[in-house]
């Protein structure tokens, strides 16, 4: 299903002047500098919204008990052994290295985390999820919202999907290190992302149940892990707006990974699972999810995850959506390889826009490219493992290149157009690694 996110956000912005949308949690100023440069409505006419009575927040799952943090500070309850994982913050990055030879599905061990505060360990039995807002049917309020436990939702046909959570900013630190770019966020290399079998139940199925109805457009699920605080002010916990159109097409209610149910640092028990969208869409740990029959903001859909810069228009680009295209060595950076001996070298590559159907390798700087032999069935939300044999000469540095190409026409450039929060980095990447002589 296409969902066209510009369109629909004018049309939400638009609402939103008429006073029929609710932003909590994001300033009426934000609201208007994206309304009067979407044209929405012009800066002089710019009336505030009327600001709707406040919908707090319903009263949630039963508060987590504080998360142990094996590593200070990271606030991640699984072990992050330097050799799998590179911290950033309350963050885990994977080493690419460490996925050679894994297999199509990213074991939990090591795949990374993305935690905008700290992994709340949430007891399954004690867990609920509750619906409610004015797109359900008599519009329930937050106190008296459609609940579900674990045991409703396993009871309900299940589904399997194998799909890939990317953050969108992934790559980001190449805007610096390749183009000189100065963005902001989580200097991530190429590892803020993780291919994993989920199962689940389509969130569309809950919907029906929960008594969704044909005024719905917007719901928002939210996390229950602690309010996310930035330069000092509390923004509410983790949620991010989701047109009904795609809840209602291939999001599911995932409880399990790879097999097992939910680890806790990737949303045990159920968390949110948006195929080929921008990793903050999967919303983990949700305790509520808001059906409105109103368009919703939060900072989530308007500061961030929207490409802002001086390519940008003034308001940003529409909410992200889909993911871009990648594709990344599983070398760590400075690998060193001997001269004369064949080496295999291996690496994946996705897409947010389809399947992966080509990709080539350069192992000379760029000057000259190899077909390498795509291991997968091309197939969308997922990554396709490649090889290419490599038998290098002369000793001394030498940089490694892929570039895929997906179904939807879509080709890695050589540069991409910057942001100022570095998200959507799809240019070919430059790997850098050593040859010696050999032993
Ligand atoms: N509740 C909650 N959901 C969340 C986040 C969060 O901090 N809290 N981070 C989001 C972001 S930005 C990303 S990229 C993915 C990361 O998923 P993972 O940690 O399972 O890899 O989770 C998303 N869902
Ligand atoms: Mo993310």
């Amino acid at each position: 299903m296409r969902i066209d996110e510009s369109a629909y956000d004018r049309h939400r912005l638009g609402q939103w002047l008429a006073g029929e949308a609710r932003a909590e949690g994001v300033s009426r100023r934000t609201l208007l500098r994206l309304a009067v440069a979407a044209g929405v409505v012009t800066a002089s006419a710019g009336r505030p919204a009327r600001a709707t009575a406040g919908t707090t927040a319903p009263a949630s799952a039963p508060s987590p008990a504080p998360a142990a943090d094996p590593v200070p500070g990271s606030g991640i309850v699984k072990p992050l052994p330097p050799e799998l994982f590179t911290i950033r913050g309350t963050n885990a990055e994977t080493n690419w290295a460490t996925l050679r030879g894994t297999g199509f599905h990213t074991p939990a061990d090591r795949f990374f985390v993305r935690n905008h505060t700290s992994t709340p360990r949430i007891d399954a039995d004690d867990w609920r999820l509750r619906l409610w807002g004015s797109g359900l049917r008599g519009a329930p309020g937050p106190d008296r919202a459609v609940e579900f436990g674990l045991r409703d939702l396993r009871r309900l046909p299940s589904v399997t999907l194998d799909a890939f959570v990317e953050c969108a900013g992934n790559g980001r630190s190449y805007f610096t290190s390749q183009q000189g770019a100065t963005v902001t966020g989580t200097a991530w290399t190429l590892g803020a992302i993780g291919t994993a079998r989920w199962r689940g139940v389509p969130l569309a199925a809950v919907l029906r149940l929960a008594g969704l109805t044909r005024s719905a457009v917007d719901l928002q699920p939210r996390g229950l892990d602690d309010e996310y605080v930035a330069d000092g002010v509390s923004l509410g916990r983790v949620r991010r707006p989701l047109p009904v159109a795609k809840a209602l097409d291939d999001v599911i209610l995932a409880y399990e990974m790879n097999g097992e149910p939910l680890p806790y640092d990737h949303g045990h028990p159920v968390r949110v699972l948006v195929p080929s969208w921008v990793g903050i869409s999967s919303i983990k740990w949700v305790g509520d999810i808001e059906v409105a029959d109103q368009p919703l903001y939060s900072p989530w859909n308007t500061d961030f995850y929207r490409l802002f810069g001086p390519a940008h228009p003034p308001e940003g680009s529409a909410p992200l959506t889909r993911q871009t295209l990648k594709s990344a060595f599983e070398t760590g950076a400075g690998a060193t390889f001997a001269a004369g001996v064949e080496h295999r070298l291996t690496g994946r590559s996705w897409s947010g826009a389809g399947a992966v159907r080509q990709v080539e390798v350069s192992t000379d700087g760029g000057a000259t490219w190899l077909r390498a032999d795509l291991h997968d069935r091309p197939r969308a939300h997922a990554w396709s493992r490649w090889s290419v044999p490599w038998r290098p000469t002369a000793p001394g540095p030498a940089a490694l290149l892929a570039r895929a190409t997906d179904t939807a026409g879509r080709v890695q450039p050589d540069t991409t157009t910057p942001n100022t929060q570095g998200y959507l980095f799809d240019a070919v990447v430059r790997h850098p690694v050593t040859v010696v002589a050999p032993v």
